[in-house]
């Protein structure tokens, strides 16, 4: 029997590339699809504001998802913008999903933390699953409450929510938004298109990050695994590859030696140094097997190789040099 699924913030980085393994797995008609902003050529796409929880409602009960994946969430750099507008947006649309699946309208909920539940008196290096959570921004409090929240609904109604602390996600089909950890993803267009780069991050500012193909591959491995194998009901620490943005840099100029970067911290580098330099993800390995498998080259080739197809479809070579 395939699982049937649904993706409430499906057109956002992680959501959109998430909607295409979920339908190659299980059939395009097997994942129904919402977010607030239109798909109108996605035959089975909903658009919904789902901090309105009688449409949600309504939504669910019509499509019965058997799993439902609650992508969507404002970010760490723009939660700080409209700090109650997002508290309120980020927690209304869990508490609806919490709810709903307490009333028994679907069995399994995939809920995604973030990096960003650690604060200034974290562990910077290796942070363990377990330590000092003091998050200073609203995301990260957000996140962080979400987490306390999801691990209560398990406890006390039987829930069955698993969650990642995702780090800075990089991909090249959709840009992220919003986020700290954006300016890796920016770096690459800026170097395809040969501009220099302001980076609003330090030089050695380091923070984990973590492919999309790895990102999903966890995601789905988390919804897989045998529920009774889980010790983490709150959300798992996953960690892929830490570089800084000089490392990133000097990785991307290894294919375009040209490429330029300038170095204008603002708001963000705040955020950014309160936050883990790279992860403990010992939980995860031990509990569902989780492996990443993307270093940094691997991640540079890969985001060069698909950009530059986007930028240059006819070009057989990257504008530039081959790689040193
Ligand atoms: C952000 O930068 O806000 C996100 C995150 C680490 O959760 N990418």
């Amino acid at each position: 029997m395939p699982v049937k699924s649904l993706i409430i913030g499906s057109g956002g980085q992680i959501g959109s590339e998430l909607t295409k393994a979920l339908r190659e797995k299980y059939g395009m008609e097997n994942v129904v699809i919402t977010d607030i902003v239109d798909n109108p050529k996605d035959a089975y796409f909903y658009r919904l504001d789902a901090t309105d929880k009688d449409k949600l409602r309504s939504l669910i009960e019509h499509e019965r998802p058997d799993h439902v994946y609650l992508m969507a969430a404002i970010l760490s750099a723009k939660a700080e913008q409209f700090p109650l507008r997002a508290w309120n947006i980020n927690m209304d649309i869990l508490f609806n999903v919490l709810e709903l699946q307490t009333q028994g309208l679907f069995k399994r909920l995939f809920w995604p933390s973030s990096i960003a539940v650690f604060g200034p008196h974290t562990p910077k290096e290796h942070t363990p699953q377990y330590t000092v959570t003091d998050p200073n921004t609203v995301y990260g409090i957000s996140k962080l409450a979400g987490e306390r929240w999801v691990e209560y609904y398990h406890q006390r109604h039987g829930s069955d929510i698993r969650g990642i602390r995702y780090p800075g996600v990089l991909s090249w089909k959709v840009q992220p938004g919003g986020g700290t950890t954006d300016y890796a993803v920016e770096m690459f267009h800026y170097a395809l298109r040969g501009e220099p780069y302001v980076c609003y991050l330090e030089p050695d500012q380091a923070l984990p990050m973590i492919y999309i193909d790895d990102a999903i591959r966890a995601t789905l491995e988390l919804m897989e695994a045998p529920g009774n194998r889980l010790r983490v009901r709150s959300a798992y620490n996953v960690a892929g590859v830490s570089f800084t943005p000089r490392e990133l840099a000097q990785a991307i100029r290894r294919y375009i030696p040209d490429f330029k970067v300038e170095y204008k911290p603002d708001f963000r580098q705040r955020i950014a140094a309160s936050w883990p330099r790279s992860i403990d993800d010992t939980y995860a390995r031990e509990d569902w097997g989780w492996q990443h498998r993307f270093d940094l080259d691997a991640m540079v080739r890969e985001m060069l190789t698909n950009l530059r197809r986007h930028y240059y479809p006819d070009a057989t070579l990257f504008p530039g040099a081959e790689p040193t």
